[in-house]
């Protein structure tokens, strides 16, 4: 039996989250085009005959500016500790900079006993060319940084499943051997709870504009099944009725949109808060879960 741990780092939106997701074949973490999506560590477990992957999908790497910034780059960090395999991805849309350059240098610190297999993601969008380009800079970046020799590298892209076989098969082949970390049917061991409020999340994020993506969080506050009740946490007074929408609106539609994707009967409940610059306050981030 072979089993471990890989780790899925990158700078936000690459398409961390859209990748683990395809990788597993369920969905185990929330996506947006927002950068800044993922708040936590998401593992999602994949079940082969003889093997056992378990995908760590962290927060982007980047440079924060507030402290729930901080905590997100600290997060994703840890997750790079005791790691089987490292995944960097990269856009292929976008030149490799010193972002990248950033999630390189710290796949390579990780000192994975299997490596590093090195993403060029979103291939789909991106012509021929610049593929070919993506991979030779990646690849010159890697042995520069003295990671050449444990690397590989893939094109793929995680939305329609282009490579995303070949990298699994890869990747697999790189863990150890060792017994498994999950019981059979285990995809992830989010709590029910999280699951839920990252849903609304996601929800508000692909209605919300401009700043307001950051200034959104949610937690489920009862959990009385069916009954769920879920706070909307933003930062200012003006926001609230934007969340809110007129009438109404924008609530009831992300309500319904989250229910489709929980079983029959559940009664979900919204409501909507504002706390001051949680972002930068450690006391809200600690009960916000962050
Ligand atoms: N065209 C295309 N879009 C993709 C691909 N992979 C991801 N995306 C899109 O890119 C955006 C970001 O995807 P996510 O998976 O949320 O990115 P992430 O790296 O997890 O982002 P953070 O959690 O914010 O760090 C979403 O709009 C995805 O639909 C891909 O292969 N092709
Ligand atoms: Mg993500």
């Amino acid at each position: 039996m072979k089993s471990g741990f890989v780790t899925v780092v990158g700078r936000p939106n690459v398409g961390k989250s859209t990748l683990v997701n395809h990788m597993v074949g369920t969905k185990v973490s929330i996506t947006s085009s927002r950068p800044n999506t993922t708040r936590h560590s998401v593992r999602g477990v994949l079940h082969l005959p003889g093997s056992q992957a378990v995908f760590v999908d962290t927060p982007g790497l980047h440079r924060p500016r507030t402290m729930l910034g901080e905590r997100l780059v600290e997060t994703a960090g840890a997750s790079l500790q005791d790691v089987d395999v490292v995944v960097p991805v990269v856009d292929a849309t976008a030149a490799i900079g010193p972002g990248d350059r950033m999630v390189l240098a710290r796949s390579i610190a990780a000192r994975s006993e299997g490596g590093i297999a090195v993403v060029v993601n979103k291939v789909d969008r991106a012509s021929r060319a610049d593929v070919v380009t993506r991979l030779a800079s990646v690849a010159a970046t890697v042995e520069e940084l003295g990671g050449g020799e444990r690397a590989e590298y893939f094109a793929v892209s995680a939305r329609t499943g282009e490579g995303v076989d070949e990298l699994v098969e890869a990747i697999v082949r790189r863990l150890p051997d060792g017994p498994p970390y999950y019981p059979d049917g285990t995809v992830t061991d989010t709590p029910e709870a999280v699951r839920v409020a990252e849903l609304v999340r996601e929800q508000l994020l692909r209605r919300a504009r401009e700043e307001l993506p950051h200034s959104i969080a949610c937690r489920v506050t009862e959990w009385e099944w069916p009954r769920i009740r879920c706070e909307i946490v933003v930062e200012r007074d003006s926001q609230k009725g934007i969340v809110i929408g007129r009438g109404g609106e924008v609530l009831k539609e992300v309500g319904t949109a989250v229910r489709r994707q929980l079983p029959p009967g559940v009664y979900l409940e919204l409501y909507v808060r504002v706390e001051k610059r949680w972002q930068q306050r450690p006391d809200a981030l600690d009960r916000l879960g962050y």
